[in-house]
């Protein structure tokens, strides 16, 4: 398959005005009867053919103005000449023949326990009618659904319905990628919202039968959303009613529809019996992001997809802002620069790094990515920082105004910052073309009270880029004196150069810089302090997220030389400092359970690989084991007491204070496994309430290898509930050791209950297993064979799931030779595999380079 190139865009030849779908659900032979007015495009050159994308539709009618026509469509799609239309504008009217219960790509129109339901982001419209499915093409839709199932939606308001139909009319204009449809025996849980324009709206959350009493977060999260929205960014809803739908079959998490949301069943249903607390966070965030998205991409969209960050970039960043007003703006940040890290770090490293705005690709649904979804976010983030956060309320009233009803570019965005600004940011953009994270290097002088510091930015290679520019990087820069009090609050410096050198004179000592304050830019920081200074910092800056990073550079580098130097246990003042911060009840709960996590194995294999190591995945796995048994040993009577003491009494509640306890407790039960045999995690088990803390205390024994009849209660107890039981499949791969994963993922593969083709439940085991770095990286190759053949089976059945997951083979480059050849042996068996999806074709192509 072609490439499609961002510098090939045309605009559209045609608009479209209006569409009316007829949809007939009927097993077997789902019939969509389209009626849509298409008139010349005055921006475009007139004379051209009408091109229609179709996808696996059987055609059964066609015309124009009424005059039936012989179209003969090909496998993407029909052309019909332009000889053939009418100059000033036509009715195009189709019917055509789908097969829902036969998509199990879920995308399109396809059926999930019983249900209709659709996913068209980004192309999926093209396999419901023929049609321009392209983002800039913006129309109104009218639907009209024929089913005996109870219940029948669509997007925007109800029109009317009756005994076997309903209607709805969404008076918005917008792209099918936003069209949906719902047809299925459904549940509601109502209640209502007064926009701040004194619009009453209905608000629905639909679910199977048995899943209505699991809906009461989700809708609470939904009226703060929307009251926050109107607070923060003064948006309001504008439809009467709006309705959430949850899905167990579903590819992504959740999608933006407008008026008419799908989600996946995970992020919506939760009882603190069933959802832990990162559960219900995710349910909250996940809730909001979908809502913010009626400004941030519904009403204002993407010109083409390779604008995705467009929408995708400032939702995350509106969905962050929301989480931290929710809960903890220092804990939210610190937690969102780890997901960043985790996921948008390692895929800039590694052969998958593409630009924000991508160039290029062959499937959309293949960037979909964190560095558009993520690093887009932080792009958003240091705006707002370089602009001040008035100006950047100033841009985005502007935006809201001047793009309301259209589809736009990053071009159009920059230039609201640009005009409320009142600066060039030129510059700037760059970071949405240059893909690879940038390194900053900071070195200091002291002389004669004279304090140097010098930033040095470096972006290495990526493909295709091998030379890149400098960037501007806002770099948030504070002193502290070794007293621990603060001599320079933050300032943000703006490094837009290779190099760039900053002085303090008349400086009372030389102080302890706290570089790059609240993550302040999208970067990897090199700056060399001794333990004590760091050990400072964590006890002392006034910046919460360089305090966390003060403890997390303190651990890496005690990892780093247990790896290398093969000793067996931390440093004491490592040890010491996080007694001291352990004891400090004047510090949030939360953020002390961050602190005391050790780096995961995956950061610990980037950090080494990018400090010129081949990380070994086996040494890696045994240091951190053998750090959280001497952590465990010597903080023994402060872990129990913490265990103790952050008891939450009950009755539960999701909100950030006992969450921040629960992770705490969960924390310290877990480092205490590794001294006390699990003893006190097998307790937590038992008398736990939630199921936060069941699932915490089950993880710390399996990490131990016990936790064998706890997990043969949890399955008794839970082999009914499809979300929990993912949870029950993948703590035991997550958890496994480095010899066990890769068989019990394969005995796992073979159980009655492993339903391959749910998304969820693929990745709740084989995705394990890839979360499990010592486990899937075997020396021996059987990880990484075992999930090549079950992504060539997925690819089989749904292409988009199955390229997803085969961004687990992303770091082998940074791997030994032997785990090397394995890899590239499989990714080349992938490859020739015939029959290949586009989507994975493109993958694999993409990770052999
Ligand atoms: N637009 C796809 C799902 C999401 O990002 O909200
Ligand atoms: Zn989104």
């Amino acid at each position: 398959p072609q490439p499609v190139f961002l510098a090939d865009y045309q605009p559209p030849p045609f608009l479209v005005d209006t569409v009316a779908l007829t949809f007939r659900l009927h097993p077997g032979r789902t019939q969509v009867l389209s009626e849509i007015r298409f008139r010349p495009n005055p921006a475009a050159t007139p004379g051209h053919d009408l091109r229609l994308d179709g996808e696996g539709l059987r055609l059964l009618s066609a015309s124009i103005d009424g005059k039936s026509l012989m179209a003969q469509p090909d496998a993407t799609g029909l052309t019909i000449p332009a000889a053939d239309l009418p100059e000033d504008g036509f009715l195009w009217q189709a019917e055509v023949e789908i097969a829902p219960e036969g998509n199990t790509a879920l995308e399109g129109l396809y059926m999930s326990g019983g249900m209709y339901c659709t996913q068209c982001e980004a192309e999926g419209f093209r396999k419901i009618t023929y049609y321009p499915d392209r983002p800039d093409v913006m129309a109104r839709f009218r639907v009209r659904i024929e089913s005996d199932l109870p219940v029948l939606l669509s997007n925007g308001n109800p029109v009317d319905s009756g005994p076997g139909w309903a209607e709805w009319d969404d008076p918005h204009p917008k792209p099918a990628y936003l069209f949906a449809l719902v047809g299925g025996d459904l549940v509601a849980t109502t209640d209502s919202f007064t926009t701040m324009d004194g619009r009453n709206v209905t608000l629905n959350i639909w679910v199977r039968h048995g899943d209505e009493g699991k809906t009461a977060y989700a809708m609470d999260a939904l009226k703060r959303s929307m009251a926050w929205d109107e607070q923060v960014y003064g948006r309001a809803y504008d439809l009467d009613i709006f309705n959430i739908v949850a899905v167990d079959d579903f590819n992504m998490g959740a999608m933006e529809n407008k008026g008419l949301n799908i989600f996946n069943s995970r992020y919506v249903l939760a009882t603190p019996e069933t959802a832990t607390d990162a559960d219900f966070a995710s349910i909250e965030r996940i809730i909001a992001h979908e809502y913010f998205h009626n400004w941030t991409g519904n009403r204002i969209t993407c010109r083409d997809w390779f604008q995705l960050s467009l929408k995708e970039g400032l939702t995350v960043f509106r969905d962050q802002q929301f989480m931290g007003d929710m809960r903890s703006h220092a804990v939210k940040r610190i937690e969102d620069v780890l997901t960043l890290r985790a996921r948008q770090f390692r895929e800039d490293a590694g052969p998958l790094a593409h630009p924000v705005r991508p160039e290029s690709y062959v499937e959309i649904n293949n960037f979909y990515t964190a560095t558009v979804y993520e690093k887009g976010a932080e792009l958003i983030r240091m705006l707002r920082l370089l602009v001040g956060e008035d100006r950047y309320r100033a841009a985005l009233d502007l935006y809201f105004i001047r793009h309301d009803g259209q589809a736009c570019t990053i071009e159009d965005w920059i230039s609201v910052f640009e005009e409320a600004g009142g600066r060039d940011l030129s510059q700037f953009k760059r970071w949405y073309g240059q893909a690879g994270t940038p390194r900053i290097d900071v070195t200091e002088d002291w002389q004669d009270g004279r304090y140097t510091l010098t930033l040095r930015q470096h972006t290495a290679p990526t493909p295709g880029q091998p030379l890149k520019e400098p960037l501007l990087i806002p770099v948030a820069l504070g002193l502290m004196g070794t007293d621990g009090r603060e001599i320079l609050p933050t300032q943000v410096l703006e490094l837009d150069s290779p190099t760039l050198r900053v002085t303090f004179d008349d400086l009372p000592e030389r102080p302890v810089a706290s570089v790059l304050r609240g993550f302040s830019a999208p970067v990897i920081l090199h700056h060399k302090l001794q333990s004590d200074e760091r050990a400072l910092l964590l006890a002392h800056d006034t910046d919460p997220f360089n305090r966390f990073e003060a403890g997390r550079s303190l651990a890496r580098e005690n990892l780093h030389a247990m790896v290398l130097q093969q000793t067996t246990a931390p440093d004491q003042n490592f040890i010491d400092a996080l007694r001291v911060l352990l004891r400090d009840d004047t510090l949030d709960p939360a953020f002390r359970a961050l602190v005391l996590r050790l780096p995961e194995q995956d950061d610990l294999a980037a950090s080494l690989h990018e400090a010129g190591h081949t990380p070994d995945p086996d040494m890696i796995y045994d240091m951190r084991r053998a750090a959280q048994t001497a952590i465990a040993r010597a903080l023994e009577p402060d872990l129990a007491r913490i265990a103790q003491q952050m008891e939450t009494p009950g009755p539960y509640d999701p909100a950030a204070r006992d969450a921040g306890r629960r992770a705490l407790r969960v924390q310290a039960v877990t480092i205490l496994a590794h001294a006390d045999g699990g003893t006190a995690a097998a307790a937590l088990f038992q008398s736990a309430y939630n199921m936060t803390e069941q699932m915490g205390a089950w993880a710390a024994l399996l990490a131990i290898g016990a936790g064998e009849q706890e997990g043969a209660e949890f399955y008794r107890h839970w082999a009914q509930d499809r979300l929990v039981l993912d949870k029950w499949f993948m703590a035991q791969i997550l958890h496994a050791s480095p010899d066990h994963a890769v068989p019990l993922t394969d005995e796992l593969s073979r159980h009655a209950r492993f339903d391959w083709k749910n998304p969820n439940r693929f990745r709740a085991v084989i995705g394990a297993l890839g979360a499990n770095p010592a486990g899937f990286h075997r020396s021996n190759g059987t990880g990484y064979q075992l999930v090549a053949d079950w992504l060539l089976r997925l690819d089989g059945v749904n292409p988009q799931a199955a390229a997803r997951n085969s961004a687990v083979f992303e770091t082998w480059r940074r791997l030994d030779t032997n785990r090397q050849s394995l890899i590239r042996a499989e990714l080349q068996r992938i490859a020739g595999n015939p029959g290949l999806s586009r989507d994975m074709a493109e993958m694999v192509a993409r990770m052999l380079g």
